[in-house]
Parts: C-alpha cells; structure tokens; sequence
C-alpha cells in the first residue's frame, strides 16, 4: 500500500518543523510547499539528508508549484506571516486572509479530498476562511490551537506539581486569541479535577489563576523572547497530533477549532471546542457542560471570533 501523502502549505519555522516530525514518525512522504524558491527545496533535501542517520523512510520533495500537492492525504497550513513583538494575532486578519485565498483554491484544484489543519492565525478566522476558499466539507477542515493551548497548560501545571506532564490532563476551549478558556474543571492530574487539586493543598487558587493568565499569554510569552517570529515546535507537533489522529483513524478526543452547527447553542462558526478525530476528519462534537461563568467567558471568545470573519467578509465581499 502506498504511505500517505501529507502536504505542508508554508515551509516556514513550523512547516519545516513539521516535515521533520512527520519524516521522524514515519507518518508518509511529505510534500513542502512554499512561495519563497529553494526554502522548501533546501528543507526538504536537508530533513531528507538526515534520514540515513535517523532511519527513517519517507520521500521529501520540496516545491513551488501546486501540481506538486495533487492527492495529498493530509494538508498543514502555516502559510501567511507570523507575529512580532507588539503585535496581535488580529493584526495578521488582512495579509493571511489573502494567502488562504490562494492555498484554499490551490487545495480545492489539487487535493480536495484531504484533511485540511489550519495554523496560520489569526486561527479562527482564517480556519473559516480556508473552509470557504477551499469549498471542503467543514469536518475535513480544522484549525489548531486547543491541543497546544492545552499542552502549554499541562506544562505550567506539571511544573507547579512536580508530577509528569504525561499525567497532566487539560483542556482549553474558545477562540485562539486572548479570551481562549482554559477549562479548570475539566482539567486534572491522573483524574484529580484541579478543584480538588486545592483543596488538597497542592496549590492555591492565585497560583492557579496566574497559571491560567501564563497560558492565555503562552504565545505572546514566546513572541518575545524570539522577537523575529513566534513559537513553532510546540505548534508543529501538536499539528502532528491531529494529523495522526486522522490517518491512523485513532479517535482521538482533542481540543481543536472545529465547525460548530448546534452544540453548545452556537449556529454555523469555527471555534475552539473537544472533537473526536478519526478518519472522518472531526467525527462529533464533545458538547460538555459549561457552568455560568465559564459559558460566560466562552461566549466572550465566540464573540470575538465572529468580529474576525465578519472583518474577513469585509475585506473580501465574495466570502460567507
Ligand atoms: P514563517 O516562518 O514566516 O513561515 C510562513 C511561510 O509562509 C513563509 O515561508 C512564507 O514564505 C510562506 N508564505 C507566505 N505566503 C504564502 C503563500 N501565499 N503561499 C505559500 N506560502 C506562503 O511563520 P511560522 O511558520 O512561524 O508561522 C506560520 C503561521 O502560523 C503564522 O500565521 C503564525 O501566526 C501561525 N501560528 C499559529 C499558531 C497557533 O497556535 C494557531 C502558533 C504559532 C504560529
């Protein structure tokens, strides 16, 4: 049987990232595609190179040139510019929605049948836009954020209890962006909500709810310390882990930015919600119960998210 053929749309800081992973965990041959001429090329024959060493089989090809994507299996896009210091994810909205035009109608013409994760930010609003440029069906297309604003939590935590992160459960819902959701009921250590965790004595509330702030802020902690770009190991291989979830039909139950049409009372947007992944792209909607205030705060992030497409649909008239 051939290996599956996975598509990185954008060989920048976390598309070459990804071609390393993908390559290392053996997931399928990889296409890098890119604008830019001999960056996917180079990257491609250097994570190529190392595999020799590594011992791993898969073919890398570097391109700029779409025919190059055609049946791809899986499509990651990190396309379109990242942030600086000072910026906002929303300062992206008005360049990156001009690049999911062009990636969108590149993976219509030559991959419509992929699994499409969206990266590039801001995320909600150019994972909306990449579904409607693209026409895929909306759960063959999802945008990351939730697996790693998650793992930033689990990491913060994990530290905070001296415990692996590997025990370390959490979940953060909402919009990618500043009013995100990190979920405190719903997260735990081996089972232990972290309420209890309190009570317990294992912390204290204020350490927690700085430990919230710290991942809300988890992106922009990066962007600057680095201040040339923003995070992309920890973006790529919680990519990675969708990706797997989907090729490998694992059902897996992740966080991501998915189509929600009904559950938790929303109508027809992209937002940050738990999904069961497999082969079907997003196979269900984990609709959980939200208390008040944390319906508040999620209501909050759906708002925001639907004041970027509508400044999407502002700017290109012929979207929604
Ligand atoms: P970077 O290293 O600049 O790579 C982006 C690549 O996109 C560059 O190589 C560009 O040449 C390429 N590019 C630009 N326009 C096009 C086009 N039309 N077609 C194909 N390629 C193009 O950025 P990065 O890899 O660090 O980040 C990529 C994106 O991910 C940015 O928008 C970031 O803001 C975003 N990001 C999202 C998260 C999330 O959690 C959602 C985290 C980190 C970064």
């Amino acid at each position: 049987m051939a290996r599956p053929k996975i598509a990185l749309i954008g060989a920048g800081q976390i598309g070459g990232t990804l071609a390393h992973l993908a390559a290392m965990k053996e997931l399928g041959d990889v296409v890098l595609f890119d604008i830019a001429e001999g960056i996917p090329q180079g990257k491609a024959l250097d994570i190529a190179e190392s595999g020799p060493v590594e011992g791993f089989d898969a073919v890398l090809k570097g391109t700029n040139d779409y025919a190059d994507i055609e049946g791809a299996d899986v499509c990651i896009v990190t396309a379109g510019v990242p942030r600086k210091p000072g910026m906002s994810r929303d300062d992206l909205l008005g360049i990156n929605l001009k690049v999911m035009k062009a990636v969108g109608e590149g993976i219509k013409t030559h991959a419509p049948n992929a699994f499409v994760i969206c990266i590039t930010n801001p995320l909600d609003a150019m994972v909306w836009a990449l579904r409607e440029y693209s026409g895929l069906p909306h759960e063959k297309v999802v945008g990351m954020a939730g697996v790693l604003d998650s793992a930033r939590f689990r990491h913060f935590l994990s530290l905070e209890f001296g415990v692996s992160m590997r025990d370390v459960t959490a979940f953060v819902l909402g919009g990618h962006g500043d009013t995100m959701v990190p979920l405190v009921r719903y997260s735990t250590v081996a089972g232990i909500p972290l309420p209890d965790l309190v009570k317990m004595g294992w912390t204290t509330q204020e350490k927690l709810d700085a430990i919230v702030q710290r991942t809300r802020d988890g992106g922009a902690e990066i962007v600057g310390l680095l201040k040339t770009g923003s995070a992309f190991y920890a973006p790529a291989a919680s990519a990675i882990e969708m990706a797997e979830a989907y090729l490998k039909d694992q059902k897996r139950v992740l966080p991501c930015a998915a189509w929600v049409d009904g559950a938790f009372g929303l109508k027809g947007i992209y937002v940050g919600v738990p999904t069961v992944l497999g082969a079907g792209g997003v196979e269900r909607i984990v609709e959980i119960e939200l208390s008040k205030e944390e319906k508040a705060m999620f209501d909050k992030s759906v708002e925001a998210v639907r004041g970027l497409v509508a400044a999407c649909k502002g700017i290109d008239a012929s979207l929604g």
